[in-house]
């Protein structure tokens, strides 16, 4: 195996937020985190998406109603300015989920990566919306991410930041290979990645012990494919009676998982990760550049639905 390349990495899992809850009390139970994060030596803290705010998209209401209570129109702006101060002043970088309002009014489900001086060094917006756009008199809760935001215009970017190439991606999109592999085809040796996961499928009668199952074997062989580390930051718990799966967890590019959370609460978990271990797995079962044959994925690009099989 190549020389170890050590990397602390947290996630900062956060338990419910709250309707009423305003965004600096959400600001200051992150500088927690973030503190326990430095404190047990992590270079990076992961936390979830849309984290500034209760998981709004169960709520039906007006594309302008939502973006005025739930929406950020700069980043940082000053509620968050002290998450950016204390990354600068403790030298750990994060990554953080938050409504986007855009200058020329468009609305993304973005996240930022902050690095160790505090800068913004990169930007990803959802690319995997999940849900509908019409309301469902019907449903316990609705899920209106599409009703809310735009499809993220960014791609799956990777940084090189923090002395690692890091890719950014946010809750569903975790669910679909694709991500994955477009973040390991830019070399990306760690994947960070927020989510707020209703305990309960509206569309159908999902047993809930399904919801971590897939959660889990989605994140352990997306980390596997792509021989890279996977941070995963939950809400969790009772947002105002609508309950969130945890289950956060930190997963090595063996599949295994390094650290996982054992509470529905604000929780760190830590791992002293080796980028090195994902080196074995790209030049050996993952070797990309001997094995892949993209000429026998063209489907992959052409089809979005499911079509005929081919002749
Ligand atoms: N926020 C999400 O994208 N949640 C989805 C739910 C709707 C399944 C998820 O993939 O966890």
């Amino acid at each position: 195996m190549s020389q170890s390349r050590k990397l602390g990495i947290a996630v900062a899992q956060m338990g419910p937020v709250h309707l009423a809850d305003d965004r600096k009390s959400v600001v200051n139970r992150l500088l927690d985190m973030l503190r326990e994060a430095k404190e047990r030596r992590a270079n990076l803290v992961v936390f979830p998406e849309l984290a500034l705010t209760t998981f709004f998209p169960r709520y039906w209401m007006s594309e302008k109603e939502a973006a005025e209570r739930f929406f950020e129109t700069a980043m940082p702006n000053p509620t968050v300015q002290p998450l950016f101060d204390a990354a600068r002043q403790y030298e750990i970088g994060f990554y953080l989920g938050y409504a986007e309002l855009t200058r020329e009014g468009q609305r993304f489900n973005t996240s930022i990566l902050v690095d160790s001086h505090g800068e913004i060094v990169r930007k990803y917006r959802k690319i995997h919306l999940p849900g509908h756009a019409d309301h469902k008199p019907d449903a316990p809760f609705q899920h209106l991410e599409k009703k809310y935001f735009g499809v993220g215009d960014l791609g799956f970017p990777v940084t090189r930041t923090m002395g690692a190439n890091i890719g950014m991606c946010i809750c569903n999109d975790r669910r679909w290979p694709e991500t994955w592999r477009a973040m390991s085809l830019q070399s990306a040796e760690i994947g960070v990645v927020g989510y707020n996961t209703p305990s309960w499928n509206i569309h159908w009668n999902e047993p809930p012990h399904l919801r971590m199952h897939t959660h889990l074997v989605t994140l352990q062989a997306s980390a596997y494919q792509n021989a890279m580390w996977i941070a995963a930051a939950a809400k969790c718990g009772s947002e105002d009676g609508f309950h969130m799966i945890g289950g956060s967890v930190i997963v090595a590019p063996s599949g295994e998982i390094a650290a996982q959370s054992s509470t529905e609460e604000d929780e760190v978990i830590f791992v002293n990760a080796d980028l090195a271990l994902g080196d074995t797995f790209r030049e050996h079962v993952f070797n990309f550049a001997k094995h892949r044959r993209p000429e026998h994925y063209r489907l992959l690009v052409e089809r979005t639905g499911a079509g005929e099989p081919l002749p």
